[in-house]
């Protein structure tokens, strides 16, 4: 099947897949949507964390052991910062620390962050066109333990130890999505939507969370294909199961499924929980959805791409 396939994706898991969709499509026919929920100003620069684990990726540049920042990084500005007093709980290399003041600098020249993704990413020769969630600001909050908190101060500088009792999307109500993103959505030759093994609360709802997305998704003619962040009860990485046993809810990728069933035709679950009950019209498929190598990158992508076109056949 050919056709652009638009993916949903936040952090490190979202973007392990989107490498495998990279790579099992052609150039041009992949679109990542990116969370910006993350973003925040600090420094004075402007970071958007997942938009630069989708970059670095994508360009072959990303730590492979971190899942953030770049590979083969020096700290010399880190450690000139500690020496001034400055804070250093979020770290920044040297090479990553271009990025932030390039994006900086063309967001205080007035362009959109959309604009200045786009460029960085054909400057570092990434084909697949990586889009935020929306131009304007959102900020993913949550309410803790530890009151009210902006969302690095939860992950990095307290490590997700506060107990999450609350999110909030600060500024969604009255962002946009790209106009790109809804003229793809309702492009008659899209092939698959696909929603990435991130944080649903932290990567994909945030982007659900701008008017007129879910309604876009939900109505798009392409089949809509999610891949479980959870597997046998954990997450792969970060707070996802910390959180859901925190929100009340139960820490299993069935119950991630529930978040989003209105807009899914299947959902890909791990062998694990290949005896998980699918909700209702969305069609469970089982892989080995854990990606340690490239080639797990690349076969999950086509298990997914042709859940979706499977689908598209029915
Ligand atoms: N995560 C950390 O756990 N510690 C850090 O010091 C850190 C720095 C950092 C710098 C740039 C960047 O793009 C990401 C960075 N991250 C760090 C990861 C970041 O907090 C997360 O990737 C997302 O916000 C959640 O996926």
């Amino acid at each position: 099947m050919t056709g652009t396939v638009l993916a949903l994706a936040g952090g490190v898991g979202g973007a392990k897949l989107v490498l495998g969709l990279s790579r099992v499509l052609g150039a041009g026919e992949l679109v990542v949507v990116g969370n910006t929920g993350d973003d925040f100003s600090h420094l004075g620069l402007a970071i958007s964390p997942d938009l630069d684990t989708l970059l670095y990726t994508l360009a072959g540049l990303a730590d492979p052991s971190r899942g953030w920042g770049r590979e083969n990084e020096t700290w010399k500005f880190m450690e000139a910062l500690e020496q001034l007093g400055g804070p250093t709980w979020f770290r920044l290399g040297d090479a990553d620390l271009a990025l932030h003041v390039e994006r900086t600098r063309q967001l205080a020249a007035g362009e959109k962050l959309s604009a200045v993704t786009d460029r960085l990413r054909k400057q570092l020769g990434v084909a697949t066109r990586i889009l935020p969630m929306t131009d304007n600001p959102v900020r993913t909050r949550l309410r803790t333990s530890h009151g009210w908190l902006d969302f690095q101060d939860y992950f990095v500088r307290l490590r997700c130890e506060p107990v999450v009792q609350e999110l909030n999307y600060v500024g969604a109500e009255a962002a946009r999505p790209l106009p790109e993103v809804l003229d793809l959505l309702a492009d008659e030759k899209l092939r698959a939507v696909v929603t990435c093994p991130s944080n649903p609360f932290l990567s994909i709802e945030p982007i659900l969370a701008i008017p007129g997305m879910r309604t876009a998704i939900a109505n798009c003619r392409a089949p809509v294909v999610a891949v479980s962040p959870v597997i046998a009860g954990q997450a792969v990485k970060g707070p996802t199961t910390k959180m859901m046993r925190e929100l009340g809810l139960a820490a299993s990728a069935s119950a991630v499924a529930c978040r989003y069933a209105d807009l899914l035709d299947a959902f890909v679950v791990d062998e694990a929980d290949a005896a998980m009950a699918a909700p209702e019209g969305v069609r469970l498929v089982t892989a080995r959805t854990l990606m340690t190598c490239l080639a797990d990158r690349r076969r999950l992508a086509q298990i997914v791409l042709a859940a979706a076109d499977a689908e598209a056949d029915r």
